[in-house]
Order: structure tokens, then sequence, then C-alpha cells
């Protein structure tokens, strides 16, 4: 098995108010970088929406008001030292924000950038989760079906800081299709943002359980995937929400390799070996030797719940 090490952080970050100020975040980011470069990463994971409140927790009449949310360039001035500290670094990193194209398309969206500071890849989230519609009653609405239009780029992967790197957006993370799409394409890694908040009306887990079913989704899409899954949320409370933390890196065993423990800004770093995966993908994963997509049809052909498919010898009428 070859091994090849790689430096990885996961940034968690803190709660951000709605008056906190894109310098003032930026600020924030750039220090953790500068733990992370200390502690030896080359690639740094930050959230979901990193640079501002979770904006889709409020109703809006008007898309328009809320431009102030969304960046029109990518490095813009305020987002400049973010880049600066990449090259001085030598640090690249995944960063999550809302995007207003040029054409006023509105995407959830993030990109990796390298440690010379060059942007190598971008995403445009595709599962988008919550609702469109003023749901006035609840305390606090998920409204990304409102903000944002579906990704139109795919699952793609890039290559960055010498590995095949793919990218993810929060509700992703639970849709095993993501991680076999981006494995499908050699990715050794998945990178991917969060903002979960613990109480989501109409989806009333327990605590032990969101906690649990997030990271059960890394692991899961880590190990059926022969992949490193880096995931960093926001944690801590933001304008009132709380959201969950538990920011971590799992392996292809699909064990949890370092996780954060706090609910404020936490960096956490391992040096993860690229070369663990071979032994899986050489063996009870090895897509090539394995995998039976002609059995496959009924993931690409049905969206939803149905009826089950008539199989030879069973007639359910009989
Ligand atoms: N941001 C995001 O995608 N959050 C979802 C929870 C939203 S539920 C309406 C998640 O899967 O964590």
């Amino acid at each position: 098995m070859s091994k090849r090490t790689f430096g990885l952080a996961v940034a968690q970050v803190g709660g951000i108010q709605p008056e906190e100020t894109r310098v003032e975040v930026v600020a924030r980011l750039i220090s953790m970088m500068r733990v992370a470069h200390q502690r030896g990463a080359e690639l740094v994971v930050f959230p979901e929406l990193t640079l501002t409140t979770f904006f889709p927790r409020y109703w809006t009449e008007s898309l328009q008001a809320s431009d102030h949310y969304f960046e029109r360039e990518m490095p813009s001035g305020e987002t400049a030292p973010l880049f600066a500290a990449a090259r001085e670094l030598g640090v690249g990193f995944y960063l999550g924000y809302a995007e207003l194209t040029p054409e006023g398309r509105r995407f959830n969206t993030s990109i990796l950038v390298d440690g010379q500071g060059r942007i190598t890849g971008k995403y445009r989230k595709i599962h988008l989760p919550g609702h469109a519609d003023n749901r006035s009653n609840l305390t606090h609405q998920h409204l990304e079906k409102r903000y944002f239009e579906v990704g139109d780029l795919g699952f793609g992967v890039f290559e960055s800081q010498g590995i095949k790197i793919g990218m993810a957006l929060c509700n992703d993370r639970r849709w095993p299709e993501v991680y076999r799409a981006l494995s499908l394409q050699g990715a050794d890694l998945v990178v991917l943002g969060y903002n979960t908040p613990l109480d989501v009306p109409g989806w009333s887990e327990e605590p032990h359980a969101k906690m649990s079913t997030h990271l059960l989704s890394l692991q899961a899409g880590a190990y059926q995937n022969s992949v490193w899954v880096a995931a960093a949320g926001k944690s801590g409370t933001e304008d009132g929400v709380y959201m969950i933390g538990g920011s971590a890196i799992a392996a292809p065993s699909g064990e949890i390799v370092a996780k954060t423990i706090g609910d404020e800004d936490e960096v956490v770093v391992t040096h993860i070996d690229l070369g663990m995966a071979e032994m899986y993908r050489e063996s009870v994963f090895d897509f090539a030797a394995h995998r039976r997509p002609e059995n496959y049809s009924i993931i690409v052909d049905r969206v939803g719940r149905g009826e089950p498919v008539p199989v030879p010898g069973f007639d359910r009428e009989a």
C-alpha cells in the first residue's frame, strides 16, 4: 500500500451573528488558517455560507433585499486577504459562500483554492433542503429553496495540491449518490461545509441522533467509496439558533480520526494517509470488478419511493 501523507484541517466556525462584518469574519478565518499551518496543515476546510450568518432562516419578500449576503466576485476586496494568506502560508482552502452571478443567478457555492491562492475548483449545491414558501409560524425557517437555484455544475473532481478533491455542501452529505459520483471520478478526498441547526421544525431528531446521523453520513460515504471525507460546520448559537458542531475527518475505513469538541472557532488537523484507501479500492470496493450498474437503473429512473419492481417468477397479482 503506498503511503502519502497530507496535512488536512477542518476549521469549525462558531456562530456568526447578523451584524458581524465580512472583514471580521475573514479575520477569524485567517487566524484559524495560521493555527492550521502551524500544525502542518496543507488544506483548510471551512463551512457552508462561511462569510455570513445562515441567512436562509429569514423570510424575505424580495430576493434583491438580501443581496448583501451574496458575493458578486471571488475574491473581492473583503475576501482577498484569505487568498493572500493562502499564498503567504502555502495553505489551500475550501470555502462556502453565497454566489450572485453577473446574470443575477443565486447559488449556494463552494470553491477550492490551492496554496498559491488560485481557485482550482467550484461547486454549486445540488441538494437544497427546506422550502420556498413563507412559514411565518416557525421560529426559524429553512429557505434554501427560495434563495438558491439548484447547482448547475454537477459533482466535479478537481486536481488541486497534488490530490483529487471532490466537493459537496451540507445536505449533500446525507445522499450516497454524491460520494459515489465523486469516487467514480477518482476522488481521494471529499470536502464539505455545513450548517445544521439542532432544532429543525418538522425534523425533530433528538440531539444525540442529530449528531449521530451527521457523523454516520460522513463515515458511510468515506467507507463505501474508499475516500477521505472532511466536513467543517458552524457551531454554537447564531442569532438564537443553535448549530451543531462535530466538524470531523473520516477515513476510508469509515472511522472518525479527528473531531472538534467545542462550540466555538476550533481547528483540528490530521495528517491523512492517502494510500490507506488503496486496500479498500483493490478489495471489497474494487468498483471495476464488483459493481453491477445494469441493476442500478432505478436509482436514476425513479426519484421518490414507489411500488416494487416486478421480479420474474413472483407475480404480485397472483
Ligand atoms: N444547510 C443544510 O443543508 N442543512 C441541512 C438541514 C436543513 S433541514 C431543513 C442538513 O442536512 O444539515
